[in-house]
């Protein structure tokens, strides 16, 4: 996808806890409740789906940071205090049809992590395709201490990153783990150093939003389904998948110019 765009606010209207840009190709999703810590009411959760249902044509990535010291203090839990079960079943539904726009949405997300990434922060980063996390960036559930449960589809996606029984830990214990704990155990996919998180995520969002379309398309959607299936169902759709990406005139010309040696190399490079 081409660069072409320019630059300046995106046409989506959203509460006042979220600001949207775009830089190029790539539209930037700004958390903007920093007197609150980004603590997660039920404006911002919808504010947010709108925001992927809505993204135009022509954005190939979304990079979603947090303003303020902290990426995200979760939910909101002033708004927790009056909700009964049938409220409670309603408000978690919310929450999973949000993030599945974000995971299963029309283009991949890097979240850019500092501070606070905890509770309903951490499953909102969960369902973001690649972490850049700031040294600063801290992981936890309290949910345990709060007397609640995950309910932002924590429970389905942190333990397809980092285990059914790292999660009870963190719920149970309260245990926090630091943004490079996170490297090790899959939270964070990259590190960098505070005040560096925004310029790296937007450098790895500007390159996934140069990729063909369609390869974007099946490592959001194909590859985390196919990695559910059994081996012999999974093969049957990778082969699938593979024909319709290669045939496709995206990459007929990139294979094209690889080997009329006008693509780059791969390179060692740094991470
Ligand atoms: C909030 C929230 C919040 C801050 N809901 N208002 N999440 C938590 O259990 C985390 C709770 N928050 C904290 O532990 C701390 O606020 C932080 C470590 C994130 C930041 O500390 P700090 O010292 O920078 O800020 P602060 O002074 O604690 O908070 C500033 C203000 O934000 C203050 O309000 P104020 O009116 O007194 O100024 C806080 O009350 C407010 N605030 N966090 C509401 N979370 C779908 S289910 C998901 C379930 C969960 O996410 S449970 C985990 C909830």
């Amino acid at each position: 996808m081409k660069d072409d765009l320019g630059s300046g606010r995106l046409d989506i209207t959203l509460p006042a806890s979220l600001h949207a840009e775009r830089q190029g190709a790539v539209a930037i999703l700004r958390l903007k409740r920093p007197h609150k810590r980004n603590a997660l009411d039920d404006e911002t959760i919808i504010g947010i789906e709108t925001f992927f249902t809505a993204l135009p044509d022509g954005i190939g990535a979304v990079l979603l940071v947090g303003e303020g010291e902290h990426f995200s203090a979760g939910l909101d839990l002033s708004e927790l205090e009056e909700r009964d079960i049938k409220q409670g079943i309603a408000h978690s539904r919310l929450w999973h049809r949000a993030f599945d726009t974000i995971q299963f949405g029309k283009v991949p997300v890097v979240a850019v992590l500092h501070g606070a990434v905890v509770g309903g922060g951490l499953e909102l980063a969960a369902a973001a395709h690649v972490r850049v996390a700031e040294r600063s960036a801290y992981y936890a559930l309290p949910e345990g201490s709060r007397g609640i449960y995950v309910g932002g589809g924590g429970s389905v996606r942190l333990p397809r990153l980092i285990g059914v029984a790292r999660m009870m830990d963190m719920m149970l214990t309260g245990r926090t783990y630091s943004a490079e704990e996170g490297q090790a155990m899959g939270l964070t996919t990259y590190l960098v150093d505070s005040g560096k998180g925004f310029a790296k995520g937007l450098e790895l969002a500007a390159r996934i939003a140069g990729n063909a379309p369609l390869t974007n398309f099946a490592v959001m959607h194909a590859l985390p389904r196919i990695a559910e299936m059994d081996p012999a169902s999974g093969y049957a759709v990778e082969a699938l998948m593979s024909s319709i990406a290669q045939a496709d005139g995206e990459a007929k010309a990139r294979l094209k110019d690889f080997l009329e040696k006008r693509a780059p190399k791969v390179t060692r490079g740094p991470t």
